[in-house]
């Protein structure tokens, strides 16, 4: 049989001469080569008589996968025999992104692979694009997630992540005339070069049953139906360093006997696989829909899969360190785990703890309870009230009927502490307690307040967030202990947001600094400041942004059609369609310039900043109005970027598909970026600080890590507009009296809607939403209206600023200068010490 690369593509040397031999530690381009060729042939997922892209790519991984391997298994037993305190990150939610380039960046092999790919005929930048999107999660909470295995990774701490192995992502968006449309993200449809299947890590996790109560007082949870959780470990390697961390995922799967072979042969093929269709559908999709109740039931399964399978390896590895012959001692286990969970969606762990301490290990409540709360800390990711999960005590006590003892219990308990301890405060009880019974039709259990209650520590993540869950909130329980409330401002890793997704200015950076250590100590970039007039630093930061602004115009007509000029100012607003960030205001504002860029003369016209303004984002299928946002900014789009009245003047562009990658691309070549939720409703956003980091200049609210950021480049590089925080409450009120006057330019921009100018789609009910006096999601709940004036008062000094190149390039420094505090590095230090308490564990 003739060699693969014989017959590749385009072989740019005699490819025969490379050997396909395995070199699991390759890190030489010739070694990297052969190891390429041997995993195309010796461990093929196509025909080995190809090699194309695809099959160049999927054999490219697998060469990382070795090293990353060799590297995750010396950490596991490094972890093993040091055995510190780990921490374990539950999360129902990680947007991983493309993992081959961070891969390879982070091993510092990049140079290696491009070199060994070239040898066999192909581009590392074309082989990148062959990998899909690891999509397992919405948004910002999920990617948040993904910055902090990196660095968890990156800062040698002994910790990793738990998760789920969704079959299908994050939906895939495209773009019709009807609007946006969603289809199925088959990301394991080829397979996942990156993931280890472990038949040696399984669980059982029970559903359903009842609870029996032994002649000892202990409860069992007895009958119902089992299912087994299987493990997927993702290595997760640090950036210079060999410490190789997991990322466990798990899949549902039926016990193998449960396989009915009898009634198969009978040629009942449903009912004999009835177990296993039915394990199939916890793990098959991120949200599935919950308007109806079989939804809201799958997501609680989800939930409670990851719970109950990742305390029981979290208990079962605790177990396998203790020293042998001796008996387990329960009250160090909170000096050996450490538990955070990512918002309420894992809270399923704090009764499944409490479970299998006082069941199955037969600790005491006050014993459980100690272990318990010691062990578990909660980060809270919203104070949008419809956000805040609630679970009805009837679905509870059906599916999980021993969890629902639990609970109740915590909070009878709690109540007799408020009861006995604290009666001046028994007036707080409603909002407090976490059994919520005002509808006693159908009491639900508050998850906030079970976190709140259960938890060591709970924080916020940015200042201001932190501070409303405090004085809003959580305000009653601050009273009760006020030890237990932080603030952990969010990050994001350096290494995948600027180092490796703008090697042009990473390269910038390193030669004015004189070292790349920035890429792990970012407070370095302060470095930068000094150089903020300098105009050979000035034209270097300006030619790197072109180059990327070219590339992002590229994109935009390849997944388009749409040209765009380069120098236009890039403006971008890309993140989930949601109203209170408010896209609506953009795309308005947009709508306006565009109708004064039609009144004017050809000598005002020479006058105006050429703008492309960007939109991308997906909203969540059944979210009808955000779909309608959608529809408006892709209308509007069609118009103007038809209208040969404006030519380059003005371009609005929706960017279809919306992911990691995406932003990859995006970020870099981005001038502006718009970050304008009404204050006081977005906890943090992370996307502020990646533009941030890539020198764009941002227009947004005081809201909140905004408002960190201004004060870390500076107010002066910052366009800041709008009503604060504080004054929401008082605003809404007014609007309710009817004592809002609305600016003239916001009537215009919204009549030009509705007098059709860009079609006949029926935008009534998005305008509507933008009218009257009192309601949520009516009277202009989110104020853009009120926020209208000030906004576009601010957009006329960003057209200012950007005339005068020069001011420009200097914010556009100073802003990468200032984000050093927002590396996600700064943030898990802040997390390992203040609330883990866990230490370094460097692999030697
Ligand atoms: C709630 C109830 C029922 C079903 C689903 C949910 C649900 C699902 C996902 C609630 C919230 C989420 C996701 C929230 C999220 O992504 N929050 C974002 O977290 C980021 C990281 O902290 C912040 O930067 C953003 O400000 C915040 O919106």
């Amino acid at each position: 049989m003739k060699s693969v690369t014989e017959i590749s593509g385009v072989p740019k040397e005699d490819l025969s001469s490379i050997p396909a031999s395995a070199h699991p530690t390759a890190e030489g381009p010739a070694e990297v080569a052969a190891n390429i060729k041997y995993h195309a042939q010796y461990t093929p997922h196509f025909s080995p008589l190809k090699f194309e892209p695809e099959q160049a790519f999927y054999a490219t991984a697998d060469s990382v996968r070795d090293s990353l391997i060799q590297r995750w298994n010396e950490t596991y037993l490094h972890f093993h025999r040091e055995n510190p305190k780990q921490t374990y990150y539950l999360s129902m939610e990680y947007l991983q992104g493309r993992a081959l380039t961070n891969a390879i960046g982070n091993l510092g092999i990049t140079d290696a692979y491009a070199a060994a790919l070239n040898k066999l005929g192909h581009d590392l930048e074309n082989i990148v694009e062959q990998e899909p999107d690891a999509a397992l999660g919405n948004g910002g909470l999920g990617r948040l997630a993904s910055c902090f295995l990196d660095s968890m990774a990156t800062l040698n701490l002994p910790a990793w992540g738990y998760g789920l192995r969704y079959r299908y992502g994050l939906f895939k968006q495209s773009i019709t005339e009807k609007g946006q449309q969603e289809s199925a993200e088959n990301w394991l449809e080829k397979f996942s070069p990156w993931e280890i299947v472990r038949h040696d890590v399984v669980y059982p996790v029970r559903f359903y049953g009842k609870v029996e109560v032994c002649a000892s007082g202990v409860h069992k949870w007895v009958d119902g139906e089992q299912l087994q959780a299987l493990a997927y470990d993702v290595p997760i390697p640090g950036y210079g360093t060999n410490n190789t961390i997991s990322l466990r995922l798990w899949e549902a799967k039926a016990p193998a006997e449960d396989f009915n072979l009898n009634e198969f042969n009978d040629g009942q093929y449903e009912n004999a696989a009835h177990l296993h269709s039915k394990a199939q559908q916890i793990c098959a999709v991120l949200y599935p829909g919950d308007a109806k109740e079989e939804g809201k039931l799958l997501r609680l399964k989800q939930q409670f899969f990851l719970c109950s399978a990742s305390l029981q390896d979290i208990i079962a590895r605790f177990k396998e360190r203790r020293v042998e012959n001796e008996p387990i001692a329960w009250n160090e286990f909170p000096s050996k785990v450490a538990v955070q969970m990512n918002d309420t969606h894992p809270t399923l762990s704090i009764p499944e703890l409490m479970r299998i301490l006082m069941d199955d290990e037969c600790l005491g409540w006050d014993e459980a309870w100690t272990v318990t709360t010691r062990t578990i800390a909660y980060t809270n990711h919203t104070v949008l009230p419809e956000a805040l999960e609630k679970w009805s005590v009837a679905l509870l006590t059906k599916l999980l009927p021993r969890h629902m003892e639990i609970i109740a219990e915590i909070n009878k308990r709690f109540l007799e502490m408020i009861h006995s301890s604290h009666p001046d405060m028994e007036n707080k009880f409603n909002n407090m307690c976490i059994l919520d019974d005002s509808n006693p039709q159908k009491p639900v259990v508050r998850m906030a307040n079970l976190c709140v209650v259960s938890s060591h520590t709970v924080n916020g993540v940015a200042m201001l967030h932190s501070n409303i869950l405090k004085d809003e909130l959580f305000r009653d329980y601050v009273s009760l202990w006020p030890e237990k409330f932080q603030n952990k401002t969010n990050g994001i890793t350096p290494r995948r947001w600027l180092r490796f997704c703008n090697p042009e200015l990473s390269a910038i950076i390193t030669k004015w600094l004189k070292t790349d250590q920035w890429v792990t100590n970012l407070d370095l970039l302060r470095g930068l400041r000094q150089f903020s007039d300098n105009s050979e630093l000035q034209s270097e930061w300006a030619s790197a942004k072109m180059a990327n602004k070219i590339r992002l115009a590229q994109y935009i007509f390849q997944v388009t059609g749409v040209k765009v000029n380069p120098n236009s100012l890039f403006d971008i607003q890309i993140k989930r369609i949601h109203e209170y960030k408010r896209q609506l205001l953009n795309i308005l504002g947009a709508i306006y310039r565009y109708k004064r860029l039609k009144e004017m003369s050809a000598e005002e016209r020479k006058k105006v900043v050429p703008r492309t303004i960007m939109i991308g984002g997906k909203a969540f299928a059944t979210y009808t109005q955000a779909k309608r946002i959608v529809k408006l900014v892709n209308d509007v789009g069609a118009v103007v970027n038809n209208d040969p009245a404006i030519g380059d003047l003005l371009k609005v562009v929706f960017i279809p598909n919306y992911n990691v990658s995406v932003a990859e691309i995006l970020i870099p070549g981005s001038e502006l970026s718009q970050h304008i939720s009404t204050a006081g409703m977005e906890a943090s956003g992370t996307s502020n600080m990646k533009f941030a980091l890539n020198g764009c200049l941002i227009i947004g609210t005081l809201d909140g890590a905004n408002v960190e950021i201004r004060e870390e480049i500076g107010k002066d590089n910052f366009f800041l507009f709008g009503a604060e925080a504080h004054d929401v409450p008082k605003l809404r009120k007014e609007r309710e009296q009817g004592l809002f006057v609305p600016d003239p330019r916001f009537e215009e921009a919204k009549n030009f809607v509705k007098s059709r100018a860009f079609g006949d789609y029926d935008y009534t009910p998005l305008l509507d939403s933008l009218e009257g006096n009192s309601g949520y999601g009516r009277g202009d709940y989110f104020l853009v209206g009120y926020d209208f004036p000030s906004y576009m008062e601010a957009q006329s000094r960003v057209d200012n600023a950007y005339k005068d190149t020069k001011k420009w390039m200097k914010m556009s420094i100073l802003s990468t200068a200032g984000s050093g505090k927002f590396s996600s590095d700064r943030t898990i230090s802040e997390y390992a010490k203040a609330i883990w308490k866990i230490q370094e564990c460097r692999v030697p």
